[in-house]
């Protein structure tokens, strides 16, 4: 077993084996479509499941030709293309997990997560518009880059396509994916995946959706992110023979001809292009009735916005309520109107513990508001080699804290109420406070920060920055070049500046964060 991981208990393994969550099925073999079916389509490139399943192999056979092997790590930049994909299911087929970054992240993350996962390899695009990812990757610690596109000095990822070879077989209680935490602390953190907990995350998620060979599913998020990979996903998809088609972002402009042109029926987002689809449905021409089915999920949907999907896109609505660290939470199709506009469902899984506890731990009264505990056949036991870490954000029973704020109703539905964690959900993507405070810190005009999430009609949250300067305070502008230069990601910059001459302070002395969002309002 990995160094850094942290296994369930041996009674909880044998439970989940012999209850059939867990089987010996690994991420490598999840195409289960027909041949001859149409299983992505991204670009200009369309493939079969026999064509997919033949690149992958091949690529495989390139990654081991590399030196790239069983129980590596690999860190991932791809975008949503056909080489993510292939990429993603040659590295898991040779038992190397892939180390799933986002096409936004920049060096501060990309450099932390080659470090921390001691990746033998880096595989990214050339270009992110003006962002040219081959100039990062000239000083990351690892042996391989691997580009798609113009390699420069580096692997073509091109080159990796050679005839197959006899694969390693690896083992289904093994890591096999890692997933990015959305961050409360002043870095991001690793969340390993077993083969056969995400296997059971996806094929349990698929069969919720009732996806079948029929489905035709959009990706609008990065594919790199559980929500569009696993719940059910791309890979939900793939277990069930259907189509997936790669859409580069979920602007209309975009989407809504793929709809189209495919007629999808299935599609993954977040509330702010849910909102965007809303209002582009009254002027956009294309015809999007084949969607049938829109899953809400990353931050909270409003119950008010929620009962008017499926009046202005014609659609099913489901609510997700999930994590990269495991748990999810759907609405069910077939859940009455009201639970499915006003929670954000329940657990996946009979297998999911819940509880909800108050600040001492203790379970609160049914119905009330308290922080949302977890274990179960899909949740992490521990972040990769974060033992401080892991020692606050789980229970000495093993639960995670997920730091969220939630009502069970008598149904078993959850209502998010709130949030516990220093973090700002900003329409979906996570920005650690503590992260970005660190980033601040270290400019030279800048004395002490305090980073809080202000309402937004449409993102739900935007990102405050309230700054106590030396002197005279920098601009918001030159601050997002500050933090640009120090390679952080851009959702990660400040919406708004506030300087101020000291912070409010709680009773111990801690800055109240409350109350500086409290001026905001
Ligand atoms: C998804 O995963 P992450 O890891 O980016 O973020 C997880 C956090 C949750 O702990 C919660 O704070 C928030 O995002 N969240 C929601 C929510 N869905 C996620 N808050 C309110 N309402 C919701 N529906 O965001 C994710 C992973 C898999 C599927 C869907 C979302």
């Amino acid at each position: 077993m990995m160094d850094g991981f942290t296994a369930w208990p041996v009674d909880l393994q044998a439970r989940y084996v012999s209850e059939g969550y867990w089987t010996d099925r690994v991420l490598g073999d999840v195409l289960n479509g027909a041949p001859d079916a149409l299983a992505l389509v991204a670009g200009p490139d369309r493939l079969t499941y026999a064509d997919l399943d033949r690149l992958a192999d091949r690529a495989a056979a390139g990654l081991l030709r590399l030196g790239i092997k069983q129980g590596d790590r690999v860190v991932v930049q791809l975008p949503n293309t056909a080489s993510f994909v292939v990429t993603f299911l040659a590295l898991v087929r040779i038992g190397a997990a892939p180390v799933l970054a986002l096409p936004a992240h920049r060096e501060s993350e990309i450099r932390y997560l080659c470090e921390l996962s001691e990746a033998r390899a880096y595989i990214s695009s050339d270009l992110d518009g003006d962002f040219d990812y081959r100039t990062m990757a000239r000083t990351l610690p690892v042996e391989h880059v691997v580009i798609d596109g113009d390699p420069g000095e580096f692997t073509p990822l091109s080159s990796l396509d050679s005839d197959p070879v006899g694969l390693p077989t690896p083992d289904a209680s093994e890591v096999g994916v890692f997933l990015l935490s959305g961050g409360t602390t002043g870095l991001p953190k690793l969340i390993p995946r077993t083969h056969r907990d995400y296997v059971y995350n996806l094929e349990a998620s698929a069969e919720l959706c009732g996806f079948n060979s029929d489905t035709t599913y959009l990706v609008v998020l990065p594919a790199a992110h559980n929500f569009a990979l696993a719940c059910p996903g791309i890979l939900g998809v793939f277990a069930t023979g259907g189509t997936v088609v790669l859409a580069p972002s979920g602007s209309p402009d975009e989407a809504f001809p793929l709809i189209e042109r495919e007629r999808t029926t299935v599609c993954a987002v977040v509330p702010p292009i849910a909102l965007l689809w809303m209002d582009a449905v009254s002027w956009s021409e294309e015809d999007i009735s084949t969607l049938s089915l829109l899953q809400v999920g990353g931050a909270k949907l409003a119950a008010e916005r929620a009962a008017e999907v499926p009046k202005t896109l014609g659609c099913q609505l489901q609510q997700v309520f999930g994590m990269a660290e495991g748990l999810l939470n759907y609405t069910r199709l077939d859940d009455p109107e009201d639970l499915i506009q006003q929670t954000q469902g329940r657990p996946l899984s009979p297998a999911d513990e819940i509880r909800v506890v108050d600040p001492n731990g203790a379970d609160v009264e049914p119905g009330s508001v308290g922080e949302l505990l977890t274990r179960g056949p899909y949740t992490l036991r521990g972040y990769y080699k974060a033992p401080a870490h892991n020692a606050r954000s789980f229970t000495s029973e093993g639960f995670y804290r997920t730091g969220d704020l939630v009502r069970q109703l008598p149904s078993g539905h959850l209502i998010v109420e709130g949030r516990e964690k220093d973090q700002i959900n900003r329409g979906g993507d996570k920005v650690s406070a503590e992260e970005l405070e660190s980033h601040l810190l270290a400019h030279p005009a800048i004395h002490d920060a305090a980073v809080v999430g202000m309402p937004d009609p449409v993102m739900g949250e935007r990102t405050c920055a309230f700054l106590i300067a030396r002197d005279e305070p920098p601009t918001l502008h030159d601050l997002k070049q500050f933090l640009r230069d120090r390679g952080l990601a851009a959702y990660k910059f400040p919406d708004r500046i506030e300087p101020v001459k000291t912070f409010p302070r709680t009773p111990v002395g801690k800055i109240s964060k409350k109350q500086l969002a409290a001026t905001l309002e």
